[in-house]
């Protein structure tokens, strides 16, 4: 571990934990996506230390929206902590974001560890459940402004997530998504998810082989927003997925 990658870490964890804005890395440090790889990790790290837990991973920028709301145009992936998750229905105080966002997404649950050395591991036969999911982003990067590797260091903007209820694996491609935040909703569709969530599961396992990232037993996966990104306002955010369900959490200002 470089000192710079360990500094770099602190400086994102601070921001996290101090609601505190910072400006993008890039604008005075050059980081390879390794290096922004390492800067997760640590920063993950940092946050097991006092306690927190792996649940999961996620993947970002699987949708066109979303690149194109993002400027970034590469699929990338970070952790889910139990400090993350909020029961489905439940409050989450908005004050302990910076500048929260909310996103559709459909979330998978693994149910036996993915063998990152085998190349040819069906991940799709590890897979034994699949539920509608919110995401709640909150980048610690000045005004949501940053580069593809400085938002990898930041675990991919991880800040929150509510699960629907878990039905069976199974097809879930072309499937109706409505997304509403205060007076906002968005309408897409799963298909935006790299045409099929189900190819965001093997995008994940190659991302986790590159970038060692255990995806284990248990483990809940992330495939990205279906859209764009929205506010998370005061009051309710609820996702719809037809086929799949609804699941909403509520916002305290
Ligand atoms: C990065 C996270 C993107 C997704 O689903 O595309 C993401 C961001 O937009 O801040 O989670
Ligand atoms: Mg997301």
């Amino acid at each position: 571990m470089t000192a710079e990658i360990s500094a770099l870490a602190e400086r994102l964890d601070t921001a996290q934990i101090t609601c505190a804005d910072t400006p993008s890395l890039a604008d005075d440090h050059e980081i390879g996506l390794a290096d922004a790889y390492a800067i997760q990790a640590e920063l993950v790290a940092r946050r097991e230390a006092r306690g927190e837990r792996v649940l999961g991973v996620k993947l970002g920028l699987t949708s066109e929206a979303k690149m194109a709301q993002m400027g970034v145009s590469e699929v990338i992936a970070g952790r889910l902590t139990d400090a993350m998750l909020v029961a489905d229905g439940g409050e989450v105080s908005l004050a302990r974001f910076i500048h929260p966002k909310v996103e559709p997404e459909v979330a998978y649950r693994l149910a036996r560890d993915v063998d990152l050395a085998d190349p040819a591991f069906d991940v799709e036969s590890a897979v034994d459940a699949m539920a509608p999911a919110i995401e709640i982003i909150d980048s610690r990067y000045r005004d949501f402004r940053f580069t593809h590797t400085d938002v990898v260091a930041d675990n991919t903007s991880a800040a929150g997530y509510s699960l629907g209820p878990w039905r069976p694996f199974g097809e879930a491609a072309n499937r109706a998504v409505r997304l509403r935040s205060g007076d906002r909703e968005v309408i897409g569709s799963t298909a935006a998810i790299l045409g099929d969530p189900a190819r965001a599961l093997h995008a994940l396992v190659e991302l986790c082989r590159k970038r060692d990232i255990p995806l284990r037993a248990g483990q809940v996966v992330l495939a990205g927003a279906a859209t764009e990104a929205v506010p998370f306002a005061p009051g309710v955010a609820e996702v719809d997925i037809a086929g799949l369900g609804r699941v909403s959490v509520r916002g305290l200002a």
